[in-house]
């Protein structure tokens, strides 16, 4: 009797053996008398060998049970010789692109528009599990330095990080936004819990479509009290990366190998240079001028690729942002630059974090020197008076570090179900 259902992965422990496995029909192919089945299930491809059955339509999930015998040219070097296929749910129309190609060469809307089905390709279920693992990752290396999971409200009265890209909605007659970030409720639990965590989507109103916004992604924040400056912030997040990449490395080869990518070079330290200093080399080094107050986008791309030359790291914090490119809770110093910084990786940024205000009167200072009223942040700014450390944190974006890791050159093909300027659905 076979009891219990064997995964891909474990055929080779099984050889000789009688198993069942379970898994959906990758292809099909009828060669006369033999039919030849790839069975995908959540650990892997098989080959499956069947004589006189008739293949259900790919897609179909279905449970085989037969012999496991060492054949070179099977994926993973072994087959299943079935005697019995028993069909447990059959598809009863053909998927809507061919699923079994590991490159598909769909355009990308109609991936996204069948993406319910499309999500199931093995490159597409790979990268989400190396953002679950890396998510995974990050939680647990947090946990192990005393940080705690928060859950703050994605219904909000204003904006954290500036009006333009909020998202309005209707709050019982009242007017209320969708959280742009977790920004000021993780400040406020510094006063709870020192240090604190949160993985959750936030949304930002991004007009325009580009490979790098998404209007609704994960963002995973980090916030901590009792700091002497940003540079304990840095240390915190470089350490956690080390961290992410370690686990990726031991658990996720065979997900990278999908896409030919390498894990990120991380050289002895993450370089921290300040911005003005990475305008001055992009400008000299590749004469681009730069736009805006930060980093263009080609800017970004072209420091990544001096990093990477000068210093063998594919991450680079840069740092000491001007008070005018920074969020109001940005602790400034008088020279009107902030202690902040942004994280680029790969060429893209994908966080920004620094030191925040921790007085209250310089607070004041900040959001009247912006022309901000104090309207809609009255519980934040109390928080103020009640002792809140020096503290500062991150966030880093999830879909962006995972496009970058895995070479995807949008960051929707980073997310399951991705919500972007012209897509609600799927
Ligand atoms: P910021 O607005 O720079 O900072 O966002 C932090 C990181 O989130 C990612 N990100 C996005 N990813 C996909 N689509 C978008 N539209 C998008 N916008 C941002 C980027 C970015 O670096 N509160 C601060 C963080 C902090 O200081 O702790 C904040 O939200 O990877």
């Amino acid at each position: 009797a076979i009891a219990s259902r064997v995964l891909i992965k474990e055929l080779p422990s099984h050889e000789g053996q009688q198993v069942k496995l379970r898994g959906f029909v990758y292809t099909r192919r009828d060669l006369g008398g033999v039919q030849f089945l790839l069975l995908r299930d959540r650990s892997g491809v098989a080959q499956v060998v069947l004589s006189k059955t008739h293949l259900p339509m790919p897609e179909s999930s279905v449970e085989v049970i037969g012999k496991v015998v060492r054949q070179a040219k099977a994926p993973g070097g072994f087959e299943v010789q079935a005697s019995n296929l028993h069909v447990l749910s059959e598809a009863t129309e053909p998927p809507p692109v061919e699923m079994n190609k590991v490159e598909w060469h769909a355009n990308p809307e109609t991936l996204l528009d069948y993406r319910y089905v499309t999500v199931r390709g093995l490159k597409d279920r790979a990268a989400l599990k190396v953002q679950a693992t890396l998510v995974d990752a990050f939680r647990d290396y947090l946990s192990r330095e005393g940080f705690t999971e928060i859950f703050t409200p994605k219904i909000v009265s204003a904006g954290a990080e500036g009006g333009a890209n909020l998202f309005e909605l209707d709050y019982f007659g009242e007017r209320a936004y969708l959280a742009q970030s977790p920004q000021l409720y993780k400040q406020i639990m510094v006063g709870v819990f020192e240090r604190v965590f949160e993985t959750a989507p936030v949304y930002r109103a991004e007009e325009h479509a580009t490979s790098r916004h998404l209007n609704e992604y994960l963002s995973l924040d980090v916030e901590l009290g009792f700091i002497d400056s940003e540079e304990d912030v840095m240390d915190v997040e470089e350490a956690l990366l080390r961290n992410v990449v370690e686990r990726l490395e031991a658990q996720c080869q065979e997900e990278f190998d999908l896409f030919g990518a390498s894990l990120p070079i991380l050289g002895e330290r993450f370089p921290r240079i300040p911005l003005m200093e990475a305008r001055r080399i992009v400008t000299e080094k590749y004469g681009h001028q730069v736009g805006g107050k930060d980093l263009d986008p080609e800017a970004e791309r072209l420091f990544s690729q001096y990093v990477l030359e000068e210093y063998g790291s594919d991450f680079v914090f840069v740092t000491k942002y001007p008070r005018t490119a920074r969020p109001f809770y940005a602790f400034f110093e008088e020279d009107g630059f902030t202690r902040s910084f942004d994280l680029l990786f790969r060429g893209i940024e994908i966080t920004s974090g620094g030191q925040r205000i921790h007085d209250l009167a310089m607070l004041k200072r900040s959001l009247s020197e912006r022309g901000m009223s104090e309207a809609g942040f009255e519980g934040y700014l109390e928080v103020f008076k009640h002792g809140m450390p020096p503290h500062g944190g991150f966030a880093i974006g999830a879909e962006r570090l995972t496009a970058k890791l895995l070479g995807i050159a949008n960051v929707r093909f980073a997310r399951a179900f991705p919500r972007d300027r012209h897509r609600l659905t799927p």
